[in-house]
């Protein structure tokens, strides 16, 4: 199949321009995006996308978990589409890139071959999976795991938020859950861009990374149990405080991530005590563990680690323990064929690469279990994200867009 020639290039100026301006749905307090899941903003998103897309001659699918597919013909109906595709869900302090820069590249690519009168074999497909933050509802990318049938749909429309909203209520509050049964869609292939959210393409100076793996993740989600009691008229030897168990709990992740170096990463985001007020000793701390690794093994000893140690640190401290495990999945190998389209897609438009492993999740990472899957990442600046101060160029957004129209055409072939 001959590859694209290395002048065919998208509008990066066209492709910014619709990044700033879906920066504007739901805008941060710094500069960034509180864009969350199944918000109204998260409908208003939705709604510029469909529009853009059906202003790009698509038709827009959409399933019962609100995943979005815009469609663009190819020669041969019949042939599996190539699916690219992200999401356009934040953090509440994310940032304008991650995730929207893969869902608006990929539309970017259905504009550069309208403009250029390009016909693929296969079908072309963008996507916008819903949750993928997970900060909403957990777990992260909730609706591409139904979709790759990892979590029963059921199980995931009754997670709910910090209010106690459920996921499938808000879903239809918003008006945004289709007909379409989740997962019954085939792939040819499945592409997605993404900034790298960490530091190593900048400090190496290549404009691209060519994902070969990504990390595996274990969420525990720790319940301590102590005693409310007076912080002034209540001895220290008579204290079950919740909130010391967490503290103690917090400095362990860190300690076995650092004990597991190299490649290995964990951390407490959320933590909450109760009933978090000032001159109450904690009765209760719910808090969430983030452990990520490239190795199973290592994923695997830091959970156990953490467990045996939580456990010991509670019986010190008098305090009931239940961890629940809320997210999981093994380590990724992305597939061969894929990755060697996007890395020769960058050497063919003379874009310097390297090979990565993704340090965060991403839907990709489970459509890989479905459909042979690749990613293509550009640099960000100080390697930040999950921030509103997240930043990319210019440059850097047009070199992963025409990176992955590249990898895109060469697969659904001309
Ligand atoms: O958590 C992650 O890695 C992704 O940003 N949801
Ligand atoms: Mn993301
Ligand atoms: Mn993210
Ligand atoms: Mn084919």
């Amino acid at each position: 199949m001959a590859a694209p020639g290395e002048n065919l290039r998208i509008d990066g100026d066209r492709l910014w321009d619709s990044l700033m301006e879906m920066a504007k749905i739901g805008p941060g307090i710094a500069g960034g995006n509180n864009r969350q899941t199944l918000t109204d903003e998260d409908g208003e998103g939705r709604r510029l996308f469909q529009e853009w897309c059906e202003a790009a001659g698509c038709t827009m699918g959409l399933d019962t978990m609100g995943n979005m597919f815009a469609r663009r013909e190819g020669a041969d109906p019949d042939a599996l589409p190539v699916y690219v595709g992200s999401h356009l869900d934040t953090q509440p302090t994310g940032g304008k890139y991650d995730g929207v820069l893969g869902v608006l590249g990929g539309l970017e690519v259905v504009r550069t071959m309208n403009d250029l009168g390009i016909k693929t074999k296969h079908p072309i497909v963008v996507t916008n999976w819903t949750n993928e933050e997970g900060t909403r509802f957990a777990p992260a990318m909730l609706a591409s795991g139904v979709f790759a049938g990892v979590h029963e749909q059921d199980w995931a429309e009754a997670r709910e938020d910090a209010d106690g909203k459920r996921f499938g209520d808000e879903l239809d509050r918003i008006g945004w859950r289709g007909e379409e049964p989740v997962g019954e869609r085939k792939m040819h292939a499945f592409f997605e861009l993404h900034i790298e959210q960490g530091p190593i393409l900048e400090a190496e100076g290549k404009d691209i990374g060519v994902v070969t793996h990504g990390q595996g993740l274990w969420w525990l989600q720790v319940t301590l149990t102590g005693k409310d009691a007076h912080t002034g008229s209540t001895p220290m030897e008579m204290r079950v405080n919740a909130g010391l168990g967490m503290a103690r709990i917090t400095e362990a992740v860190h300690r076995i991530a650092m004990e597991h170096l190299p490649n290995a990463v964990g951390a407490v985001g959320q933590a909450n005590v109760y009933p978090n007020s000032r001159n109450v000793i904690p009765g209760k701390a719910v808090f969430t563990i983030d452990f990520r690794s490239p190795d199973l093994e290592k994923l695997n000893s830091m959970r156990a680690r953490l467990e045996k140690e939580a456990a010991e640190i509670a019986e010190d401290l008098g305090l009931g323990i239940e961890i629940e495990p809320v997210g999981h999945f093994d380590p990724v190998t992305f597939d061969p064929g894929c990755v060697s389209a996007v890395r020769d897609a960058a050497e063919r438009l003379g874009y310097s690469h390297l090979d990565i492993v993704s340090g965060a999740g991403h839907d990709a990472c489970w459509i890989n279990q479905v459909a042979p899957t690749a990613m293509v990442m550009c640099p960000c600046v100080d390697g930040l994200s999950h921030n509103e101060a997240e930043e990319i160029s210019k440059d850097w957004a047009t070199a992963g867009a025409d990176v992955l129209m590249h990898a895109v055409i060469e697969t659904a072939e001309i």
